[in-house]
């Protein structure tokens, strides 16, 4: 087992690894940039070494810092959390150069996965569903308008570094296949330094249903059933649930099946997630893999009794797992608590905490790194904390997490709070009846 891991981390995440990391007797080491002096990962962890101004790019991003930070306190293993380095080919191979356990993917998996149309074409060779469309990369617009032709509109054209919803364009019908064409491959260019795009017909009102799994360094991979993420906002996730509403378990099975067989293909090792699109006949599709840790793992862990940064860290030092897939006999849900003002578009709203109080009592979990007097910098992501609460139906849950909700005080800035608490009361996600269009049509007045 490790005797060290450096933590490439911030906020919730870095917080959430070092709890672990103390339970199993793992020493650890905080990396933190001048805007987080105060924050609670430096004081949690057993060492911390600042690493660069606030400007992401110079400290959670700069890769020779990190590593610099590695070497000089010993520590023998780097968890890199979700976002900045945890899908970053280049910082995993460098750590594998360093002799670091990089806790997560390696490079070539990460390229993989980076790169859309390779990933689903692994995939589809693989036997995992896909959404019809272009075999690969698209050479023309004549092709991409040929191959709509026989697949039907609308169809959407994406790019393949893409990934979150940048670099894509649907088209409802020919006349308007150039101007998108044109505005993807300009848009992901620029954006990616790769404007190639592959076409996929389009799929109307899906539903967001992603799978966890976790595979081992001996070929094993168990999946740990859904999270249902169709609550967004411009692709932001706002609320996660497990299990999903429309996950029958005849569903289930055969997403987690088809989780595994895509994980299996790649010989992955480690936590990742399953996206897949769910279509409003019940079929499912694969979208996307993330070769990382999730911010909506908890809800996972709390139906399944799962420490999964526990797992993460055991698989990545060589232990095998169970292979035992899971059923839900628990409901969770998560509700992403961010410094934004709901009734002004999400506009962020950093600055001083002046009171705080989380809610607690049964089946309420908080994962944050906020305290009362902390000042949230501007240079981050803008969620402070997570609200996961368990039971055992979706109403105890929403029931819950209205209370949760209540009890929580927040002062000198603005959060989503408001948003969620409308949102518990609301019918239509009270049906559990929604797809990931339905905040687009969410009243957001008088919050
Ligand atoms: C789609 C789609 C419909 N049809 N692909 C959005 C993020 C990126 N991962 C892929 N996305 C989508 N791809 C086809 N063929 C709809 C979306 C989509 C979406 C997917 C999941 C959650 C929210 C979304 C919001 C808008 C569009």
């Amino acid at each position: 087992m490790f005797k060290k891991i450096l933590i490439a981390n911030r906020g919730e995440i870095a917080l959430r690894v070092i709890r672990t990391c103390r339970e199993m007797g793992i020493q650890t080491v905080a990396v933190y940039s001048t805007a987080d002096r105060e924050s609670l990962h430096v004081r949690f962890a057993d060492e911390a070494v600042c690493i660069g101004p606030p400007a992401s790019r110079q400290s959670y991003l700069n890769i020779p810092n990190i590593i610099s930070a590695a070497e000089i306190t010993n520590a023998d293993a780097i968890h890199p959390g979700y976002g900045f380095l945890s899908e970053n080919a280049e910082f995993s191979r460098i750590c594998a150069d360093y002799g670091i356990k990089f806790i997560g993917a390696t490079a070539e998996q990460i390229n993989f996965m980076g790169d859309k149309a390779t990933a689903k074409a692994t995939m589809r060779a693989a036997g995992v569903p896909v959404i019809p469309g272009s075999e690969g990369l698209l050479d023309s617009v004549e092709q991409g308008k040929e191959l709509a032709k026989g697949i039907g509109y609308p169809v959407i054209v994406k790019a393949t570094a893409g990934g979150g919803g940048r670099g894509m364009r649907i088209i409802k019908e020919e006349s308007e296949f150039q101007k998108a064409w044109d505005d993807a491959k300009m848009e992901s260019g620029a954006a990616f330094g790769n404007d190639g795009l592959y076409l996929e017909k389009f799929v109307e009102e899906p539903r967001h249903i992603e799978i966890q799994v976790v595979g081992d360094q001996y070929g094993k991979v168990c999946h740990l059933s859904e999270r249902d993420c169709s609550i967004q906002r411009r692709h932001q996730k706002l609320v996660e649930e497990t299990p999903s509403p429309v996950v029958t378990p005849e569903l289930r099975e055969r997403m987690g099946q088809a989780a595994i067989k895509g994980a299996s293909a790649i010989n992955y090792e480690g936590a990742g997630t399953i996206e897949f699109l769910v279509d409003k006949y019940g079929e499912f599709y694969f979208m996307e893999m993330n070769t990382r840790i999730q911010v909506e793992h908890p809800i996972t862990e709390e139906v399944t009794n799962f420490d999964l940064i526990k797992e993460q860290i055991k698989v990545a030092a060589g232990e095998p797992i169970s292979g035992q897939n899971y059923t839900p006999q628990r409901y969770a849900m998560e509700c992403r608590i961010n410094a934004e003002d709901p009734a002004n578009g999400f506009r962020p709203s950093p600055g001083k905490i002046t009171q705080l109080h989380f809610p607690g009592g049964h089946g309420v979990r908080i994962d944050s790194h906020v305290y009362a007097g902390y000042t949230i910098p501007p240079n981050y992501d803008s969620m402070i904390a997570k609200i996961i609460v368990s039971g055992q139906s979706r109403e105890e849950v929403m029931t819950r997490m209205k209370r949760a909700l209540q009890e929580c005080v927040i002062e000198g800035i603005k959060t989503t709070i408001p948003f969620h608490i409308r949102l518990m009361d609301d019918p239509g996600f009270k049906s559990g009846i929604f797809t990931t269009k339905y905040l687009e049509s969410f009243d957001f007045g008088g919050l």
